[in-house]
């Protein structure tokens, strides 16, 4: 069995975090996939503070497993959103698109874990410095907002330049993943975009019925322009999205085009002028099963990938 540091650290089975997803990783897919076995992380996304207390109630309600809640460093409510992780106590915060840095303390003293996704080195040392637990190295083949580099390029980097836990996330989506993440040096590995379509994930149908049909070249990165490049299916969004880059729109035009199209999507499954946040290996996933199918799927799978590898060079 594939076990790691992450496990003892974070106690839990196998060493899968669950990516969370804003709209999409709520209660209900969280306490799925710490049932199986991973860590559920509930995505904050823009909800305000009231609205995750509620979520993070709900989880604990549905398992006494540990479980992790995600934030978004732009969320214009990200103080009250500190102030709630903080009072209910969680085993597990991960962070994305910023610097957590001034909120570590805080977390720390409370024996919040803290693991920050990162897109680069510099980042990664950084934060090691200021004292988080481990690092999400998250490359541009994730859905939602992203880096530069590659999960290739990335992790190894990340793994050389620090001492503590190190994640892999951005293009796993199976058991091959899972152990080419741990060829690179990882202890374990984030995966969003195959548990969208878990059965126990509340997003709607036709979201999930997309990231079904989606092919290896159906996801675009718009927004560049605006700092905050997205990845997400290609649909009329998308199209109209890079149409505005081509004709050089400022900032304020994409954000009007842009707000709330992800709740449109998940909730009200637009999936034709919402944003379907999705990562490239969308392709791969192609079959709905229970969270703890597809723990057991991917765990057994890694395995049996790096017991063939190995068989191969011998
Ligand atoms: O955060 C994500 N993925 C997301 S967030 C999101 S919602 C959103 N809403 C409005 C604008 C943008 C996004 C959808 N998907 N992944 C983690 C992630 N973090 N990817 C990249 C980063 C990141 C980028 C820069 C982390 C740190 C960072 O640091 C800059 C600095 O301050 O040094």
């Amino acid at each position: 069995m594939i076990r790691s540091r992450l496990c003892d650290l974070l106690g839990i089975k196998y060493p899968v975090i669950q990516g969370a997803m804003a709209w999409v990783s709520t209660a209900e897919l969280v306490a799925a996939v710490s049932e199986a076995g991973g860590i559920g992380v509930i995505g904050a996304g823009l909800m305000p503070a009231d609205l995750m207390r509620e979520q993070i109630r709900k989880a604990k309600s549905l398992t006494s497993k540990p479980f992790g809640v995600n934030l978004m460093l732009l969320s214009e409510h990200i103080d009250q959103l500190v102030e709630v992780v903080l009072d209910e106590g969680v085993p597990l915060v991960t962070t994305g698109a910023g610097n957590p840095g001034i909120y570590l303390e805080r977390f720390k003293a409370k024996g919040i874990k803290v693991f920050p996704v990162v897109p680069s080195v510099a980042l990664a040392k950084r934060l090691e410095r200021q004292g988080v637990d481990g690092l999400i190295a998250e490359g541009m083949e994730s859905g939602g907002h992203i880096g530069e580099s590659t999960t290739m390029a990335l992790v190894p980097q990340i793994v050389d330049a620090v001492e503590i836990p190190v994640v892999a996330a951005g293009g796993i989506g199976d058991g091959r993943g899972i152990a080419a993440a741990l060829a690179l040096g990882a202890d374990g590995v984030q995966m969003g975009t195959r548990f969208i379509v878990a059965n126990e994930c509340i997003v709607h149908e036709d979201y999930k019925t997309a990231v079904l049909k989606a092919g290896d070249r159906d996801t675009v990165v718009t927004g560049r322009p605006t700092g905050h490049p997205v990845r997400i299916l290609k649909n009329r969004l998308a199209k109209e999205l890079l149409r505005m880059e081509a004709e050089g729109a400022t900032p304020e035009e994409f954000e009007r085009v842009g707000t709330g199209k992800l709740r449109a999507a998940a909730v009200d499954g637009d999936v034709d002028f919402g944003s379907v946040m999705a990562g490239q290996i969308a392709g791969l996933v192609n079959k709905r099963q229970s969270a703890a199918e597809i723990m057991e799927e991917i765990m057994q799978d890694a395995e049996t990938t790096l017991r063939n590898i190995y068989g191969r060079v011998h």
